[in-house]
């Protein structure tokens, strides 16, 4: 394993971060920090990357394996020249439990009436909401693999009614599961607070439109820390603005940064972080990626590989 390197491509992870863990875990292996623009061959026996420039990984030489600095790959995918190397993605336990703290904030905030009790409060008003019981509001979650299943579960002690929806039926006590798009209807009929966490592919890619809006009961409302090309923006905005949906939480965008002029920077009903619902803990995320390289060197696979077809 003498005399490998690793190339770190992203413009917003910490890359001294990173840095310290790999040289704690294997300080062998040379650590570059790069913006992808290797020359034609460069070589780079692993590339740990988020939103690599179109092209630059076929560029190198010697690759072994990609790894995602996300628990997404669709900023991978979407290169056309991806080379034809193993994928991993992030599956980890801090990835997971961050999100689910964002899930259940937002799912509260939204079920308990925050932010528009802090609209009254930068108004001067004292206007009191009465939320709903909690075991009379159904939360609905767009995507059951780790992450929806592990919110799922942290959401349950709160008494909601948990539904959730995935391309597969899921045997999970705490909710009640759909499948498949003959079922997605049935599973938006019955939910008041939408939260999407699925990955990105061609067929999720604007799931959140009005067609399905229109399905979610009046004055439910939509949490998506996903990607942003799950929403078509111009219909949450409508379905918004004409009441039907009563509030929305938003971390990811079509474009980041949300550019200055969007509407949905103070639309009055919109909650809005910058894409950090949950970030990838370099200390115990690059325990898997050396324990991933250890089994390609002994002729196996990666550990959370990526399926290229399914893009998940
Ligand atoms: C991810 C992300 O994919 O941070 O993990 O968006």
């Amino acid at each position: 394993m003498s005399g490998e390197n690793l190339v770190f491509i992203s413009p917003s992870d910490p890359p001294r971060a990173w840095e310290a863990a790999f040289r704690g875990l294997a300080p062998e292996i040379g650590f570059t920090v790069s913006r992808g623009d290797f020359a034609e061959g460069t070589h780079a026996d692993w590339a740990v990357v988020w939103k690599p420039p179109p092209g630059a990984l076929a560029r190198l030489s010697g690759l072994k394996c990609v790894f995602s600095l996300g628990a997404g790959v669709d900023h991978v995918l979407g290169d056309p020249q991806f080379p034809a190397v193993p994928l991993a993605r992030v599956v980890d336990p801090y990835l997971t439990a961050g999100m689910s703290e964002y899930v259940v904030l937002h799912v509260l905030a939204h079920h308990r009436g925050l932010f528009r009790n802090l609209a009254r409060q930068a108004e001067g008003h004292w206007s009191p909401f009465a939320a709903k019981r909690a075991d009379d509001t159904r939360v609905g979650i767009l995507g059951l693999g780790e992450m929806g299943l592990d919110a799922a579960r942290k959401l349950k002690p709160f008494g909601y009614q948990i539904a959730g929806w995935s391309q597969t039926r899921k045997d999970e006590p705490v909710v009640e599961s759909f499948a498949g798009t003959g079922e997605l209807g049935a599973f938006l009929a019955r939910t008041d607070i939408l939260v999407c966490l699925l990955p990105l592919t061609p067929a999720t890619r604007g799931i959140i439109n009005s067609s399905t809006l229109a399905l979610l009961p009046e004055s439910a409302s939509v949490i998506n820390a996903a990607r942003g090309g799950h929403v078509i923006e111009s219909d949450l905005i409508a379905a918004l603005d004409d009441g039907h949906i009563a509030g929305v939480t938003l971390d990811v965008f079509q474009t980041e940064p949300l550019p200055p002029d969007s509407p949905f920077w103070s639309h009055p009903k919109v909650a809005i972080t910058p894409h950090m619902a949950s970030l990838t803990d370099p200390r115990s995320t690059a325990i898997t990626m050396v324990e991933s390289m250890a089994r390609i060197r002994a002729g196996g696979r990666p550990l959370y590989e990526v399926e290229l077809t399914r893009g998940y």
